[in-house]
């Protein structure tokens, strides 16, 4: 081979090399980064691993599920996800409405002991524990939806008249998270979605209530303290506002991506006939903007709160719901409480309920997840 033919050579291989490090360095996975950069080790594995687990199916929730259910409550091993379809819900929500104030039971009577060693059980099994907080008015002393106020949260924002005294509120929010531990004494990790619907106006930190640079300064306040003031690293944090209309209304009150893990919403459906319409319109609305934001950021995308009171609509779960979701690149749906105490509220069918085959033919959808098959995907394990 003459001198110029090799150089000829020797720079096509160079040019190829090139451009074959190029298409590598695209591909390759960026390193995924979470709000807490200091989380425990658990906490990072569950949430890369729900990134490939979301691959593999949307996770059934189901808020409070192991606590009680319709017609009973506080009954150990029962759910009423697994008396209709056979097995546990794969995600669990919580609700901590009380613990700040120093409750010994939330607003929906479940004991705060009873609720940690029930998350360290949903834990055990696998499943992920997700934690809402409905905190109450700190300056009526009423619920948070008492909203008739529009000062509440520039009261609780640094330098306002209740910043002292809603960082004592976060104390108690902050004792619970730590005190949520596994057998070993590790941590155990979970998602914690406050301050949620607030582009409603029914909560105290609603879109009537206070200004974007309100909310958003409350949100990061919260973040910030629990974080790097009282070191809670379990936390993955969760974003989900009431039905999103567009990609800009859903980012007017966004406290920014490195802010939030999970982006979702929550809207539950009518049980009208022109209202489902809505309903559906709604949810892909949402999931469009969600699974992109999602995609485009390194973010888990959840459906958060949904669900039909009282299941009234006809196949509900088969017809309306797994339409709706099962083609987008979600990692869990969470249904709504059965509670024991309120005839109608009820989101998941128990087993004789007219409902309970539709709900049964859902959950055996291979979109959706249950505990076991959740379970199989080792959501805690380090990769
Ligand atoms: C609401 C209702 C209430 C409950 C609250 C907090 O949507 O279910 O009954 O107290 O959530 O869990």
């Amino acid at each position: 081979m003459n001198y110029f033919k090799k150089q000829i050579l020797q720079i096509t291989f160079s040019f190829l090399l090139s451009i074959n490090f190029l298409v590598a360095q695209k591909s390759a996975e960026q390193p995924l980064t979470m709000v807490d950069q200091k989380a425990t080790k658990a906490t990072k594995a569950v949430f890369s691993n729900m990134f490939s687990a979301s691959k593999k199916g949307i996770m059934l929730g189901h808020q409070d599920d192991a606590a009680y259910g319709r017609e009973w409550y506080n009954l150990p091993g029962r759910s009423d996800v697994k008396e209709t379809a056979g097995d546990y819900p794969a995600v669990v929500g919580w609700e901590l409405a009380d613990v700040e104030l120093g409750a010994q039971r939330n607003i929906d009577s479940v004991y705060f002991s009873n609720m940690k060693n029930l998350i360290r059980q949903v834990h055990e099994r696998g499943s992920i524990n997700t934690i809402s907080w409905h905190a109450n008015n700190i300056v009526t002393g009423k619920s948070a939806w008492d909203c008739k106020q529009d000062s509440v949260v520039r009261s609780i924002l640094k330098g306002g008249s209740n910043h002292e005294r809603f960082l004592k509120y976060l104390d108690k929010v902050a004792d619970f998270f730590q005190d949520l531990k596994d057998k070993n004494g590790e941590p155990i990790p979970v998602i914690f979605r406050m301050f949620h619907e607030h582009t409603g106006a029914w909560f105290w930190w609603g879109a009537k209530q206070c200004t974007p640079d309100e909310y958003i300064a409350l949100y990061q306040m919260t973040v910030g303290y629990l974080r790097d003031v009282k070191q809670v690293h379990n936390l993955i944090y969760a974003f989900s506002p009431a039905e999103i209309t567009s990609e800009a209304q859903f980012l007017s009150r966004f406290p920014g991506k490195e802010w939030v893990d999970i982006v979702g919403f929550d809207t539950y459906c009518p049980d009208s006939t022109a209202k489902v319409v809505w309903y559906k319109e709604t949810v892909t609305t949402g999931l469009k903007v969600i699974t992109k934001y999602a995609s485009d950021n390194q973010k888990i995308a959840i459906l958060a709160e949904t669900g039909q009171e009282g299941i009234q609509v006809k196949n509900y779960f088969t017809e309306i719901l797994l339409p709706l979701i099962k083609d987008y690149n979600l990692s869990y749906v969470l249904l709504w409480r059965n509670a024991f105490n309120i005839k109608k509220h009820y989101y998941i069918p128990y087993p004789n309920h007219p409902e309970a085959s539709d709900f049964i033919r859902f959950t055996k959808d291979k979109h959706i997840l249950l505990s076991q098959e959740a379970a199989k995907l080792e959501l805690y394990k380090n990769q």
